[in-house]
């Protein structure tokens, strides 16, 4: 469908590029979402319309557009409250629908697993519910818009009871998963290792980078798309002086991430929370970065995660000429600069990845006592082994791990921590 996409500012404020530059993202994502777009506007605005945001001029304006291009849809960047919504689908005669509505239906449509989907469908019931609620008007905006009370209102009244169903259905449906999901990390923990999750932009490279860290083996799926990934996946990595750690590569972040969205998909990125390392994959090639990292920031903000290590990852170097490595900020964010890619300075990564683990690691010894073979696996798995001696009471290993794992292992071997 050729669409019609549209930023609106206010004249105040000064033009500067992030406005043109998330019109370009706007159009990838329409893109994604599989509609063919044609054409994008800027418009500047004395102020903004509460009926339709941008005031019956420039509509009319609009509307002899879409009858040039043949549009049988616009798309405007802003968060458009439900009336000004319902007003310009009226006035334009065309679907009308903002930059938060394509981002939940390219979530409902790449969703993968059950838990995604469901994750997708509870979003998108939620941002409808938050339609028909009407923002802040209440049902006052509702009456307004359809130009009176009596069986509209009744109408509305059945669909909000209808959605509120539906979506305390999908609540229950995810929370068992969540716990099914939950047991496995208990299970995970059980040889706990260190988590690390890998966050950043859409498109940053984070899937591309898990797969070179895994050597390829697992073949995660990477695309230059937008939310290539939605489903996390978590894959068991060797760190350089030895011992493992669990990378999990997860669903990138956007500006203007729907707040429904972020709600629905909360459980997922409530992971991002038990780890003990973030790695913040940069796309060092997109003139965007900037802007990119402070979307990451303010996501992680919204996720409340707080007082996690965090290696600032710039990726795709390959693509760049050094210059760009120091355009912005680089001494206070301490860049590791990579090319998941071609695998440069990934060795280098996971060296830092080591260092920062190995803050709560300590020096131990244990004698394993013949017969436990067991205990001596789960040591190599979970702990990062030094020496090794075979003595006639078993095997005494030195080894660093984490108190926990010490307290563990020690017990499984049958010495007492
Ligand atoms: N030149 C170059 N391209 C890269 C590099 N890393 C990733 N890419 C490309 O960037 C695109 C996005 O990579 P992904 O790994 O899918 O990115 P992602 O961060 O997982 O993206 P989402 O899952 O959509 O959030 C793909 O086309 C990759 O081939 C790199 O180091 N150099
Ligand atoms: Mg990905």
């Amino acid at each position: 469908m050729k669409t019609i996409l549209i930023a609106a500012e206010l004249k105040k404020k000064r033009p500067d590029a992030a406005g043109e530059s998330a019109l370009e993202e706007l159009w990838r994502l329409a893109e994604t979402a599989g509609l063919e777009p044609v054409q994008k506007i800027r418009v500047r605005l004395n102020a903004w319309n509460p009926a339709t945001l941008i005031g019956s001029g420039k509509v009319e304006e609009l509307k002899g557009l879409i009858a040039e291009l043949g549009a049988g849809a616009v798309i405007f960047d802003e968060e458009l409250l439900p009336a000004q919504q319902r007003n310009l689908e009226k006035a334009l005669g065309v679907t009308v629908a903002d930059r938060p509505r394509l981002i939940i239906e390219i979530f409902a449509m790449r969703a993968r697993t059950r838990e995604g989907k469901l994750q997708a469908r509870l979003a998108r019931f939620n941002y409808s519910l938050s339609r028909l609620a009407g923002h802040g008007g209440g049902m006052d905006q509702q009456r307004g818009m359809i130009g009176g009370r009596g069986s509209g209102e009744k109408k509305i009244e059945y669909d909000k009871r209808e959605l509120r169903v539906k979506i305390t259905e999908l609540e229950r449906e995810i929370d068992a998963i969540r716990r099914e999901r939950s047991t496995q990390r208990g299970k995970r923990d059980s040889v706990p290792m260190p988590q690390v999750s890998i966050v950043g932009y859409t498109n940053a490279g984070k899937s591309t980078l898990l797969n070179y860290l895994t050597g390829g083996k697992h073949a995660i799926y990477a695309d230059d798309k937008l939310f290539a990934t939605l489903d996390p996946s978590t894959k068991r990595v060797r760190l350089p002086a030895g011992g493992w750690a669990l990378f999990t590569d997860t669903v990138g972040f956007i500006q203007k991430l729907p707040h429904d969205l972020i709600a629905a998909f909360r459980a997922t990125l409530e992971e991002i929370r038990y780890s003990d390392l973030i790695l913040h994959v940069h796309d060092l090639s997109s003139p965007e970065a900037q802007r990119q990292h402070e979307a990451v920031i303010a996501t992680l903000a919204e996720l409340e995660v707080h007082d996690i290590p965090v290696i600032n990852v710039f990726n795709k170097a390959d693509a760049v000429k050094d210059a760009a490595v120091s355009a912005w900020a680089p001494g206070r964010l301490r860049p590791v600069v990579v090319s998941a890619l071609t695998g440069k300075g990934v060795a280098g990564l996971l060296s830092s990845c080591e260092r920062s683990l190995s803050r709560r690691w300590r020096d131990y010894e244990l004698t394993v006592p013949p017969g436990s073979k067991g205990a001596i696996k789960e040591i190599y798995d979970s702990c990062l082994v030094q020496k090794a001696s075979y003595g006639p009471d078993g095997v005494t290993l030195r080894f660093r791990a984490t108190p926990e794992n010490y307290a563990r292992v020690s017990k499984r071997s049958g010495n007492t921590p």
